[in-house]
């Protein structure tokens, strides 16, 4: 167990849905998606900043040794926070952040995968090769000499969503969906790692803005626990 032993109960033979939560960005993504489903997931924190998520116990739950995971009713473990988040609005379907519709499913899809491929993964692999490399340099692979070019593309990219956003509010339209949840947690967290954004962007800025005003924007900074 972790030295600050936070994962405590983590092989309980309880074999109820429980999510392992963590201040990173990723479980961030999935709070304010849980947050503005009106979820209350019985959830532990795993503290990834001393190395909990790496250490045999959790390893067990989730080979791979990332945050955020859910344990499901059966004892399974999903991982992969876009994973779960599926998971999820198929068990809630609403107040819907994915979309009733195979239409309204696919667009939110199609928003997401550009988000993640091509803006929010290039901030977090620059985050793991610069400014996070002393933490993660004995954990996984690193390459520093990436790290400005992945931040350069990651703001051109931002640059390119920006062109183009039509009239809506949100990524999709009218409908506020889990693109945008992934989107907004990834770019505050950029900004307080050395990746900030240009807020004069002209739909990004204001729409930052925007999301940031959600009531599940400022809980989702603290664990889903926190009293
Ligand atoms: N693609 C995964 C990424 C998960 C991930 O990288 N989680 C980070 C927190 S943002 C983590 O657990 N880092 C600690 C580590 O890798 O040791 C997801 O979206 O769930």
């Amino acid at each position: 167990m972790g030295a600050s032993g936070v994962v405590f109960g983590i092989l309980a033979p309880d074999l109820s849905m429980l999510l392992y939560d963590a201040i990173s960005p990723a479980p961030r993504c999935l709070r304010m998606f849980v947050l503005e489903k009106g979820l209350q997931p019985p959830s532990v924190a795993v503290d990834v900043m001393a190395g909990e998520n790496r250490e045999a116990a959790y390893l067990a739950l989730n080979p791979a040794g990332q945050t955020p995971a859910l344990r499901l009713d059966d004892g399974r473990t999903l991982a992969e926070a876009v994973a779960i988040a599926e998971y999820l609005e198929e068990l809630h379907p609403e107040p819907a952040l994915i979309g009733r519709t195979p239409e309204e499913r696919a667009q939110t899809r199609q928003w997401w995968r550009r988000v993640e491929l091509n803006v929010t993964e290039f901030i977090h692999n620059a985050f793991h090769y610069a400014e996070g490399l002393p933490r993660f340099a004995p954990r996984i692979p690193v390459a520093p000499e990436a790290a400005a070019g992945l931040k350069r593309i990651a703001q051109d990219r931002l640059a390119w969503l920006d062109r183009m956003m039509g009239d809506g509010p949100y990524l999709c339209g009218e409908r506020f969906t889990a693109a945008d949840i992934w989107l907004y947690v990834w770019l505050d967290f950029g900004a307080g790692v050395n990746q900030p954004f240009d807020r004069t962007l002209p739909w990004i800025g204001p729409w930052f803005e925007r999301v940031a005003a959600r009531p599940a924007a400022a809980a989702s900074r603290k664990l889903l626990a926190s009293p």
